[in-house]
């Protein structure tokens, strides 16, 4: 039987009038896959569920921070228990302490780290105290990458801004943007050529290590150590955000997966455990700027949230367990092999690219075409992208409403999932 989105749809025309664009955040508003978004009801390991009572295999997993799934049972009681102790104090508890313990332990760049929000609080801080630190003003980006929605990010910035063809932001001033320079992502010639002209007044080099927002793009094997190399020799902050690739590549995300540790280190997503959680850290003698220790100014009423911190613990406490990574990893390759084999036998132009367990499906490129910068990126047919995300939708599977997105597998995913999936996109693709 088809679907029905009655109430989505109601919903949907309830929120437009109350909600800019009906939505909390752009890219939930599916405009660049030409459909209106569904409405979710209810979610449980690998599956959601929208409020017509469609079931979806969720390769979103809000965007990352879902690594165990909907409503992990470690999670769930975790919370609950936090939940009858009280919400909110604005008072230290010991579970910020354990937390930021945990991060310490896992992530090798963190010596220090602060609580914060979210992604994009995190980011907008790190640049601050990277600026405090320095005496410098100006940041250098990577086209494509996203860094949140912070004033001195939306140059040339990926996610949102990409899907909906926003090449920067009405509302940001350009005495903002004049101090932010972005540049292509793996191009060595043009970063060096950068630092060499702006290195005094360069204050940090902000990167996502394996950039998730122009869709998954793969920094080339040189790239990463020349960067951490050349900012080392000229005193410049390299700040790392790994609010996707934090906990997602490894438990110590990029920076154990690449062996580069950066300055800085922004995280956000699967460090709250679907609950609110960023964080920022790094050396000791930066962090030791931040207020009350130092002059830098940051604050937050809700940093460190009782509930939040407990879903976030409890998140990490899984994530280490043996084998966590080596299970995720298999069961992603898998999915990537499938869908290869499948674009070649419907001759379907789709260029994979994957690392760990997030992969982006880039259509209108031979699976041979390495896409490695934003350039490459905005080449994908966004139509096609538009046209198999609808088909996977109507056929229960929950794709990233945006070609310049990745998708996720997480620990809830069964291989019967996948392969279930997999014969969905074979159904797409021999319709195509
Ligand atoms: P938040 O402020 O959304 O928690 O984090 C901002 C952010 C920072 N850095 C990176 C690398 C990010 O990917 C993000 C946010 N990611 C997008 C999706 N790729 C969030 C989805 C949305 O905007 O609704």
């Amino acid at each position: 039987m088809g679907k029905t989105y009655t109430l989505s749809n109601r919903y949907f025309e309830m929120a437009e009038a109350l909600i800019p664009g009906g939505v909390n955040s752009p890219v939930r508003a599916c405009k660049s896959v030409d459909c209106d978004p569904i409405f979710i009801e209810k979610a449980k390991g690998a599956y959601i569920y929208d409020v017509d009572g469609n079931q979806y295999i969720d390769f979103v997993s809000s965007w990352g921070p879902m690594i165990l799934g909907h409503c992990h049972p470690h999670v769930e009681s975790a919370v609950k228990e936090a939940l009858q102790l009280g919400t909110s104090f604005g008072i230290p508890t010991w579970n910020e302490v354990k937390l930021a313990q945990m991060i310490i332990d896992m992530v090798p760049g963190i010596h220090q780290v602060r609580l914060v929000n979210s992604g994009t609080e995190a980011t907008m801080s790190a640049i601050r105290l990277a600026r405090a630190y320095t005496g410098k003003k100006k940041i250098l980006k990577f086209d494509g990458c996203y860094h949140g929605h912070g004033d001195s990010f939306l140059v040339k910035a990926g996610s949102g801004l990409a899907t909906l063809g926003i090449p920067a932001s009405p509302g940001v001033p350009e005495e903002v943007t004049q101090n932010t320079i972005s540049i292509p992502f793996n191009d060595l010639k043009l970063l060096k050529q950068t630092l060499d002209q702006e290195e005094d007044y360069i204050a940090a080099v902000i990167v996502e290590p394996v950039p998730a927002n122009m869709g998954v793009v793969l920094p080339n094997e040189d790239f990463l150590p020349t960067l951490r190399q050349w900012t080392q020799d000229m005193g410049i902050v390299l700040i790392f955000d790994e609010v996707i690739t934090g906990f997602r590549l490894s438990p110590g995300g990029a920076q154990e997966y690449f062996g580069i540790i950066p300055d800085l280190t922004c995280l956000g997503k699967i460090i709250g455990g679907g609950l609110p959680v960023g964080a920022y850290g790094g050396k000791k003698e930066i962090m030791d700027m931040v207020a009350p220790s130092g002059p830098v100014y940051q604050a937050g009423t809700l940093s460190g949230n009782p509930l939040a911190t407990a879903a976030g613990i409890a998140t990490l406490e899984v994530l280490n367990r043996p084998g966590f990574y080596a299970h995720l990893e298999e069961k992603a390759a898998f999915y990537e092999e499938e869908l290869n084999k499948l674009a070649a036998k419907y001759g379907i132009n789709c260029r994979i690219q994957r690392i760990a367990s997030m992969l982006t499906g880039f259509f209108g490129h031979k699976s041979d075409d390495i896409i490695n910068d934003f350039t490459a990126a905005l080449k994908s047919d966004t139509a096609m992208y538009s046209r198999f995300f609808r088909c996977m939708l109507i056929s229960g599977v929950y794709l990233a409403p945006s070609q310049f997105e990745a998708s996720f597998i997480s620990l809830a995913h069964t291989y019967e999932d996948i392969e279930k999936t997999i014969k969905i996109t074979e159904e797409a693709f021999r319709r195509w």
